[in-house]
């Protein structure tokens, strides 16, 4: 499959015979979720964004960003990121030899994202201080830089990101629902711009980690805490723009539990075969702890990322491998006992 300017020129904007930065991002798995489907009572499918080239749903954005950015002479580009966003600056940058920065908070990201960024050839900046932190200080420093910020406060990340709907729309048709992990808020508020460019409203439901949880509240949290590094944010940047997505969807936005979050990211890897990342499974949790809304029959929950993203959360999570000596009794016993 060709990248997602190519396929989607005509409802991006980029012309023919602009620069194109592209890893033949998108056209991701539709995946239906038989196991999750029987529990909730609908017909569920997952998005599976982790089979994008870098692992996560960041690659539609940054694609996008990217190219505009290159298209305007940019010579560097740089972000504040929970891991994903800088892996796929990293990335593209790297694709389109200009610098990339990407700060991160210290300590705070998953090992995967880390290695990525770094094997990219991006300078790595580790805070003293969270996300928020972080993209305030990108935001100062790219006004006063010519360096192309390509957060999702860039609005080519949107537009990059709303061909997830298309995908949905082009694959299955029509759905009542939309399940999505919430943290800065951009992925929801390019869906919902998606969906209504198509002509078509599900109601979208966006989930928080309880601990991070600012749209639920509608206060700032000053020290977000959650298992979900990707969502550890306090205060999102398209927060307005999320709570009309899910206002005009008639939607909602509920918080979940790390425990909850991690109910569902284990299901997921051993009921339905799908292994994403801890954020990525609060989609799923929200559906599981809330269940279907009113009347949903047809459900999309988005996996944002993939789940070798965060090893570390995984072995914590996870069985412990059965010690063996190299003989057939020692192996029999093993395998079948
Ligand atoms: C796996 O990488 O914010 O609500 O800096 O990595 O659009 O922010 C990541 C966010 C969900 C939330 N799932 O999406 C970053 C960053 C995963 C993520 C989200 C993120 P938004």
């Amino acid at each position: 499959m060709p990248g997602l300017i190519e396929r989607y020129r005509d409802r991006l904007p980029f012309a023919p015979g602009d620069p194109v930065v592209s890893l033949q991002e998108g056209s991701t798995p539709l995946v239906p979720a038989p196991q999750l489907s029987e529990r909730v009572g609908a017909q569920v499918w997952l998005k599976v964004e982790g089979a994008n080239p870098t692992g996560s749903f960041k690659d539609r954005g940054m694609t996008c960003a990217v190219s505009a950015a290159v298209r305007e002479g940019a010579t560097a580009v740089i972000c504040a990121s929970t891991g994903n966003t800088a892996a796929s600056a990293a990335a593209y940058a790297a694709r389109a030899q200009i610098t990339g920065a990407v700060i991160v908070p210290e300590g705070k990201i998953a090992t995967g994202k880390l290695a990525q960024a770094l094997m990219h050839g991006a300078r790595v900046i580790a805070l003293r201080g969270n996300f928020d932190q972080a993209l305030e200080l990108v935001r100062e420093l790219s006004a006063n830089h010519p360096i192309a910020l390509v957060n999702s406060v860039n609005p080519f990340r949107l537009e990059g990101q709303k061909t997830a709907s298309f995908e949905i729309l082009d694959e299955i048709g029509p759905i009542d629902a939309l399940c999505i992990p919430v943290g800065n808020a951009g992925n929801i508020t390019a869906y919902w711009k998606g969906f209504q460019e198509m002509g078509s409203a599900p109601r979208m439901h966006g989930f928080q980690a309880a601990g991070a949880a600012p749209l639920v509240s509608g206060q700032r949290v000053e020290h977000p805490e959650t298992v979900a590094s990707a969502i550890r944010i306090g205060n999102p940047a398209r927060w307005e723009e999320a709570m009309t997505a899910m206002r005009d969807s008639r939607g909602g936005v509920e918080a979940v539990s790390d425990a909850q979050i991690l109910d569902a990211y284990r299901f997921l890897a051993a009921r339905e075969g799908v292994f994403c990342e801890p954020a990525s499974a609060a989609s799923v949790a929200g559906l599981l702890v809330h269940g279907a809304p009113e009347g949903a029959r047809r459900i999309v929950c988005v996996l944002t990322g993939h789940g070798l993203k965060d090893p570390q959360v995984a072995l914590e999570q996870s069985g412990s491998v059965v010690p063996c000596e190299p003989d057939i009794a020692a192996v029999e016993r093993a395998v079948l006992g």
